[in-house]
């Protein structure tokens, strides 16, 4: 504690506020690197945009002098100069000294800003080796000067020239034992004047680097508007128009100004009491929703979309550049930066506000409304195709990348041309055909029958099923839409199953299915189906299979009359010789190209399996059918 007796209990505790700020100087500006000094001089000029906000100062004057301080100059009117009846000590000096001056001696009660931001002058004069402060008020300019934060002078009246007829002057020289720089950059300060001029509609700010020369004013009397034309300067607008919504709901006050341009990118910029929320907050989220909810009702109203489909909120933003504006009494602000805001009301008063401005501008502005609903179906229709475009890549890795299934017996043969698949109904049958088939070129796939009960299954069903994906992913081709047949691994795909019921279903199953899903596959002839024997024909140690009756009759004149002739059961009932004997040694095996017409037939029966329902297919048929017969006429 300060032990000198010569202060009072009252100033050692002002001077423990701002010696806190000297030794951690970070915890109120953040850093001690660039960032931290060049926020000193926005801490001045908010102070001064405070003054414009409420209503008294139009223009603020920032100076980059030689010597290594900045000067912000403002018209408003002046920090009170009186003496405070308690303190005895005038206003200015108690702003300029007191660490978060509060209360009734809060010379900035009317102040909006919060977090770290509007920490104020007390700060910036802890922080800085000299300050000199100027009220002009009644003709008469008052100063005083400070060092590391203490007064080394009382307030007195100077004779000093003073740009305006009243107004603050102060200027600072950054203390280099704090900052690691303790050089201001123009473009820093000046983009951040250029901002606060955009956000401050008629507010005049002028800069003077009197290092270089260099000057700028700033000043948009369209405001907002301004800032989102100036974003867009180097973007081609989709109309010209900028929509400016501004309303006051109790004490929080809503602006927006938002354009499209033909770009995909979405520039939203947020700002609560000047300060930019980087982080978005409560009043972003209202907007986008109240965006999203606006456009998605008007393009219903105008028949642009059904009432089923729905914009999202990134179709809506697609080339979106927008600025929102509000001003709220007690910010909370929260986020790893401070720049995000917490205040829940806001979300529902910026919503409902943008919402019902935006109907009212989109019912007076059609043609403007047109066009961004225009917008906002070409960005869902890309949405919808970067979508299946991506499903598409990740169907072909699945297809692809991924190993051949583990059932598959696949042929050495490489080229499809040569190749041949067999889809073997049943593991036994399976294992024959592993066995007894020409490896070089044909590949067995077997499918066990049970798994697939065509009589429960809907074809969704069928596409989930193991199997049925082992199928898809031996073929090599794809499904649907993504279905590419000269990525074919074989060039005749084979159904081989029992001439049983069993047997039927799944090539009935199979048939749909590839009707489907693969259809070009059985277009281009492709699929076969095999026909095993008819009858085995057993004479002494010999078998003969037979396919046809008019086969069987020829055979028993020929070997004689006690064989025994057995009608043929399965394809389990074969050893591997037999079934290439039979039914794959391509001399003497019968295979018949499934045609659509079979597959279409297959599909029907498939639906009959399933019991799809026939009257309400008949009615929409007949119905269908009328209207078409009225198009006629
Ligand atoms: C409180 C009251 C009055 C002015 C100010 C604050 C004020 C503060 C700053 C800081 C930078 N520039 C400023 N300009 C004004 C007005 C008191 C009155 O005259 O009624």
């Amino acid at each position: 504690m300060e032990s000198s007796s010569t202060y009072t209990a009252r100033e050692i505790h002002v001077l423990e506020g701002l010696q806190a700020v000297r030794k951690r100087p970070g915890m109120y500006i953040g850093s001690t690197g660039a960032r931290g000094l060049h926020h000193l001089v926005f801490e001045i000029v908010d102070n001064s945009v405070d003054e414009a906000v409420a209503g008294f100062c139009n223009n603020i004057i920032v100076v980059i002098h030689k010597d290594g301080s900045v000067s912000v100059t403002d018209d408003g009117r002046g920090i009170p100069i009186d003496k405070h009846p308690v303190y005895k000590t005038s206003a200015l000096e108690i702003v300029m000294t007191k660490l978060h001056a509060g209360g009734k001696f809060d010379a900035k009660a009317y102040k909006v800003s919060g977090g770290l931001h509007g920490v104020g002058a007390s700060v910036v004069n802890a922080l800085s080796k000299r300050l000199i402060a100027e009220v002009k008020r009644d003709g008469k300019v008052y100063r005083q000067e400070y060092e590391y934060g203490k007064p080394v002078s009382k307030l007195h009246i100077a004779n000093v020239q003073f740009p305006f007829k009243s107004g603050t002057r102060i200027r600072f020289w950054p203390d280099d034992t704090i900052f690691d720089t303790v050089e201001f950059y123009y473009d820093i300060i000046a983009s951040r004047l250029k901002e606060l001029a955009f956000l401050n509609s008629g507010l005049k700010i002028k800069i003077i680097d009197e290092r270089t020369g260099d000057k700028e004013e700033f000043v948009y009397e369209g405001g907002i508007r301004e800032f989102v034309k100036f974003l867009n300067e180097s973007k081609e607008p989709v109309f010209d128009d900028i929509i400016y919504i501004s309303k006051v709901k109790g004490k929080i006050v809503v602006e927006v100004a938002m354009q499209y341009t033909k770009g995909y990118s979405e520039e939203v910029l947020s700002f609560v009491n000047n300060i930019n929320t980087e982080e978005g907050g409560t009043h972003l989220a209202g907007f986008k929703n109240a965006l999203t909810r606006a456009i998605n009702k008007y393009a219903i109203e105008i028949n642009a979309i059904k009432n089923g489909e729905k914009f999202t909120g990134n179709d809506v933003r697609e080339g979106l550049t927008a600025v929102i504006n509000v001003k709220v009494p007690e910010p909370q602000f929260e986020g790893q930066t401070k720049t995000k805001l917490g205040n829940e009301e806001v979300k529902g008063i910026v919503d409902s506000v943008v919402y019902s401005e935006l109907l009212v501008f989109f019912e007076e502005n059609p043609h403007v409304a047109k066009l961004i609903v225009e917008k906002a179906i070409n960005a869902a229709r890309a949405r919808e195709a970067a979508k299946k475009a991506k499903e598409l890549i990740r169907r072909k890795n699945a297809l692809e990348v991924s190993s051949l299934p583990g059932k598959l017996a696949d042929c050495s043969e490489s080229d499809p041309e040569k190749a041949e698949l067999y889809i073997v109904e049943g593991d036994s049958a399976g294992g024959s055909a592993k066995q007894g088939r020409n490896r070089e070129f044909q590949a067995i796939l077997p499918l066990r029958g049970k798994i697939i009960n065509v009589e429960k299954a809907n074809i969704n069903k069928v596409l989930r099923n193991e199997e049925i994906q082992a199928m898809i992913t031996a073929i090599g081709t794809g499904i649907g839409e993504f279905f590419d047949i000269k990525k074919a691994r074989y060039r005749k795909i084979i159904i081989m199953t029992d001439a049983d019921v069993d047997g039927s279903h799944i090539k009935t199953l199979l048939l749909t299915f590839f009707y489907r899903y693969m259809r070009p596959l059985i277009e281009n002839g492709y699929v076969f189906i095999s026909k095993p024997p008819l009858y085995r024909i057993r004479k002494g140690n010999n078998d003969y299979y037979v396919y046809s009756d008019a086969e069987k009759e020829e055979l028993l004149k020929k070997i004689g009359g006690n064989a025994i002739v057995q009608r043929f059961k399965g394809l389990g009932e074969m050893n591997p010789e037999q079934l290439w004997a039979t039914t794959m040694d391509p001399q003497r095996r019968i295979i018949v190209e499934a045609t659509i017409t079979d597959a279409m037939e297959a599909e029907r029966v498939f639906n009959t399996l399933m019991g799809v329902k026939v009257e309400p297919r008949r009615e929409f048929i007949e119905r269908y059918a009328k209207k078409a017969r009225n198009i006629d006429i």
